[in-house]
């Protein structure tokens, strides 16, 4: 023990002093940056060589150090410079054909040019690597992270030298037991560095992050717009502007004792009076009127812009209130994958592409499954007006007993949190899908929900249950996590894993006096194979469930919507059937490149009629 940990700061000795680790910083996509996507290096490294030595210790000579020959008989056994590159952003998995079933570590590493700017800090931001990474910066350890799917930052200043730097990524995406999400899980796994790599130049007091929110409630005729921020250090009495032009809104706001600002707006002359006056008439975001506002924050003269939409969503019984009106959210599942042969996505292309379809499917909701999807991914649904459902990957069996495991559940929710508070699409934060009851699960999500709502207390809190019992056709729906949810969601497959043909005769039983969302149904369909109703895999097996499962819907008492299973046929390591699916799940009401399947006409009627 003794001598790993001897080896263990020798290890962080070569490696140098740890960069600062700082919290999260919003709006990235509006600041001071230089891109670092492009062209990496990378080296498979099956057994890890490059981190530790042939006693399973950290080792010294690893490949953060991007190490070169000196001498000619020096002896160092990998190159960066004549490894292969790929893409970054990108999957390993299908940029190059052997690594589609890889699971493990893979080095990456890349030079960029830095010019330092007086005391300027730079910040190296990563919006997601899949699933756990080690960063270094010139040789020397910048951080570590863990999850798959949510951003991190580090400032590497103190690394970074004037003219040419390298970073080096040591990247595995490994499944375990008590990640999250843990050993199983239906969608691919796709390994690498996934999203966006940013240098973003801040000053040494920068504002860090902010929110700026409708107010649920309504006093008088008006309503309050929350607004907060937070420096990313304590300093007090540093002078912020908050301008929203359009609305003639410019005010000062000057720093507390912890480095933030807490105001209602109201309390500085700016409420918003609702239709009182032209000039000052708040216009709400909705998906007939996503509207929305620049607004800017400056501080020392320098100025973040946003794009910020105003609204509020309540429950009232088994209602789910838009701005006050009861909605129907018209849903659909997706999960973050590029149409026509896979692949992460991660661009407003990619975004566009998907979100296209659910709306010329008419959907008004979409269910971003299972874990946070990138910032191009929310921003779009934003502008195209539909509303979103976003979730961290608590998926299935989960480690309940295990605090690791937990507190990797909360970084992963609070950075979902961090990152999208802004965002008036986003109306449903869900804490987990599919779980199995027992005590341990309960107490682990119950701490999450609350955790949550101490984290944001404008928006809704859900999770994807299931059905716990059904006999004689009657379903029922027991969870003990029922209280801590706003909207009572559970998935069902009826028709597909249980009592197909029996849709129409089912009844629900749901005793919450709580919006419903089915957030899952459906059925496997290959595009084009085609037979009678009752036989499996053709389209006119899934569009007879479909016409089935709604009818049973339309009988659900106080249903809020729906999210069906799944927009687009994607890829799963878990669904082996040859000739059929090919390792793909096929309950796509499209296929893979888009292709519309009979069920597809059949929800576009449904929610027509919606
Ligand atoms: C589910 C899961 C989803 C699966 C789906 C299926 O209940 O939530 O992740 O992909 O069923 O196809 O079985």
């Amino acid at each position: 023990m003794k001598k790993l940990l001897i080896m263990m700061l020798t290890v962080a000795g070569v490696m140098g002093a740890w960069a600062q680790t700082v919290p999260l910083v919003g709006n990235v996509l509006n600041r001071a940056t230089t891109s670092l996507n492009g062209d990496w290096h990378y080296i498979v490294d099956v057994q890890e060589e490059g981190y530790y030595d042939y006693r399973m210790n950290p080792t010294r000579w690893g490949f953060f150090n991007n190490a070169k020959p000196q001498r000619p008989e020096d002896l160092i056994e990998y190159d960066f410079d004549a490894a292969p590159t790929m893409k970054v952003p990108g999957d390993w998995n299908t940029q190059v054909e052997r690594l589609f079933f890889y699971e493990g570590t893979i080095w990456f590493q890349r030079y960029f040019d830095y010019q330092p700017q007086g005391d300027r800090r730079a910040l190296l931001y990563f919006g997601a690597v899949n699933y756990e990474c080690h960063v270094s910066v010139n040789g020397k350890k910048a951080g570590h992270h863990v999850g798959g799917f949510t951003p991190f930052n580090f400032d590497v200043t103190d690394l970074l030298h004037e003219g040419r730097n390298f970073v080096i990524v040591k990247v595995d995406n490994k499944r375990s037991a008590s990640a999250v999400p843990t050993q199983i899980f239906d969608w691919w796994n796709y390994g690498g560095i996934t999203r966006d790599v940013l240098l973003v130049s801040v000053a040494p007091t920068y504002i860090n992050n902010y929110s700026l929110q409708l107010d649920k409630t309504i006093k008088g005729k008006k309503r309050f717009l929350n607004f907060s921020l937070q420096l990313n250090r304590k300093e007090a009495g540093r002078e912020v502007t908050l301008n929203i032009p359009e609305l003639k809104l410019k005010q000062k706001f000057v720093t507390d004792a912890n480095g933030s600002v807490n105001a209602q707006l109201s309390t500085l002359r700016s409420a918003l009076p609702l239709g009182s006056s032209k000039n000052s008439q708040l216009s709400l975001w909705s998906p007939e009127n996503p509207k929305l506002y620049k607004v800017e924050l400056s501080m020392d003269g320098e100025t973040i812009s946003d794009e910020i939409g105003f609204r509020t969503i309540e429950t009232r019984g088994k209602q789910i209130l838009l701005n006050g009106n009861p909605v129907f959210l018209k849903g659909i599942c997706l999960h973050e994958e590029k149409p026509n042969g896979g692949g992460r996505a991660n661009s407003t292309d990619d975004a566009r592409t998907l979100l296209s379809w659910a709306k010329e499917l008419g959907c008004n909701f979409v269910r971003l499954t299972h874990y946070p999807h990138n910032e191009y991914m929310v921003r779009e649904a934003e502008r195209m007006g539909l509303m979103v459902w976003s979730e961290i990957p608590c998926y299935w069996t989960i480690d309940w007993k295990n605090e690791a495991t937990y507190q990797n559940a909360q970084r992963q929710l609070t950075d979902m949190i961090a990152r999208d508070c802004n965002r008036a699409n986003i109306i449903i934060w869900s804490i987990a899908n599919e779980t199995p009851h027992s005590a341990e699960r309960d107490a682990f999500l119950g701490k999450l929900a609350t955790y949550a709502r101490t984290q944001d207390s404008t928006r809704l809190i859900s999770m994807a249950m299931e059905v716990t019992g059904a006999s004689n056709y009657v379903n029922r729906l027991q969870d003990n996590m029922n209280q801590y949810v706003d909207v009572v969601s559970f998935n069902q497959y009826v028709g597909w894993y249980r009592d197909v043909n029996d849709a129409p005769k089912m009844r629900w039983e749901i005793p919450y006096d709580k919006p419903v969302i089915i957030s899952e149904f459906g059925g496997g369909a290959k595009y084009g194979l085609h037979g009678a109703k009752n036989q499996r895999w053709t389209e006119e097996f899934q569009e007879n469930l479909y016409r089935e499962n709604l009818a049973m819907l339309d009988k659900i008492e106080g249903l809020a919507g729906t999210t069906p299973w799944i927009l687009k046929d994607f890829r799963s390591p878990r669904r082996v059937l040859i000739g059929i699916q090919d390792y793909y799940n096929m309950k796509g009401l499209v296929s893979d490149k888009g292709e519309r399947k009979k069920a597809w006409y059949v929800l576009h009627d449904w929610y027509k009629r919606k």
